[in-house]
């Protein structure tokens, strides 16, 4: 009997460490600057965790009644040596009891419903400024395609938005169904195929913000990230001039843009000014601008940059751009090329 009750406490205590450690890690894990989304630096974000605080406080007082009960109930009514193996009293119909326990969980599930229904309809019926940014995020298999419509720019991965302003997303895709989060700015928003969803930000910290597709789109889903950077009206803007301009023409680097120029890169990339048009892939017009490559797989840097360009499925192997076979001399070149790409 007594190795039966070690087991049975065994159990509970591998599921108690496993409920306990499991959201401790995901915390761990999600506290790397930019991503805690219990830190929010916009609106509706800031709504969004306070509701969450209240919903899991709540929840909390729930689980220590209920815990506090159930421990009191398993000490003092445990199984003794002298029992004498009896039954209980048994309670029957007891209308108060009855009541106590159907109403007050009614009315705290009302409380919960009320609560986020108020917020959603706040959220999603925000009166929309007159001066705001206007976004198209498209999700491809498995990076994130970025358009400023007003301003003419297409560029993938990294969006910039100014501070104190208010900034709109058209959210589409091209393919399977994403998911646009990004945890300090605002709630999830699904991108789906043939359907306009939206949403938006009113950012009141300039910084950067780190965000992750966070519906299951394919093999690389876990690799399809997204930075913001909120930054002042004036970094904004000279941001968007020098993005608005066609791609850098440096005679310096003329061979590597030969060699894009006469490969397959340009069916799926375009660069502004030259005759790759290509829209299957990332806008490359301003690469060099951006920090990171693949969606966040790897940093911007020249010896990653020829590494990706290699084999990009060495960072990231499910995909969808494949090894174009370049040899050393044509890999350094064209890494060379699209480096002058500012
Ligand atoms: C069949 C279409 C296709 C071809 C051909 C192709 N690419 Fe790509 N490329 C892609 C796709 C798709 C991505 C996005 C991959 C991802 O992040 O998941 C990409 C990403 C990139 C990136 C990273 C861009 C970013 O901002 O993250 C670079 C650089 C790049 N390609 C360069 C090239 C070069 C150079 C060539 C020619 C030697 C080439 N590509 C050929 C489809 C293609
Ligand atoms: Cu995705």
């Amino acid at each position: 009997m007594f190795t039966g009750t070690l087991k049975v406490l065994r159990r509970i205590l591998f599921t108690a460490g496993v409920s306990i450690l499991l959201p401790v890690a995901a915390w761990a894990e999600g506290v790397q600057p930019g991503t805690n989304m219990f830190s929010p630096s916009s609106k509706p974000a800031g709504e969004i965790s306070s509701l969450a605080i209240l919903i899991l406080s709540i929840c909390l007082g729930i689980f220590l009644v209920v815990g506090g009960m159930l421990a009191v109930a398993v000490v003092k009514y445990r199984k003794r040596k002298n029992d004498d193996g009896s039954e209980p009293t048994q309670v029957f119909g007891s209308l108060q009891i009855e009541l106590a326990w159907t109403v007050i969980p009614i009315l705290i599930v009302v409380v919960m419903f009320l609560a986020s229904a108020r917020l959603i309809f706040a959220v999603q019926d925000a009166p929309k400024p007159k001066e705001s940014v206007a976004i198209t995020v498209v999700g491809h298999q498995f990076w994130w395609e970025v358009r400023y419509p007003k301003y003419g720019i297409v560029t993938a991965n990294e969006i910039h938005v100014p501070v104190d302003e208010a900034t709109y997303f058209k959210l589409l895709s091209a393919d399977v169904v994403h998911s646009f989060w990004v945890p300090e700015l605002a709630g999830k928003t699904d991108c789906i195929p043939n359907h306009v969803n939206t949403t938006w930000i009113l950012p009141t910290r300039t910084g950067l913000y780190k965000g992750q597709c966070s519906q299951f789109c394919g093999a690389e889903h876990a690799k399809m990230l997204l930075r913001v950077y909120v930054q002042t009206p004036a970094q904004f803007k000279a941001w968007v001039k020098n993005q608005q301009k066609p791609a850098v023409e440096d005679p310096a680097v003329a061979a590597g843009k030969e060699v894009f120029m006469h490969n397959a890169c340009i069916d799926c990339h375009t660069i502004r000014g030259t005759a790759a048009s290509g829209r299957y892939g990332p806008n490359l017009t301003h690469l060099a601008s951006r920090a990171t490559i693949g969606a966040g797989a790897a940093l911007n840097t020249p010896a990653n940059l020829r590494e990706w360009i290699k084999d990009p499925s060495h960072f990231k192997p499910g995909v969808l751009m494949p090894a174009m076979h370049l040899d050393n001399k044509q890999l350094n070149e064209v890494t060379a090329y699209l480096e002058t790409l500012h």
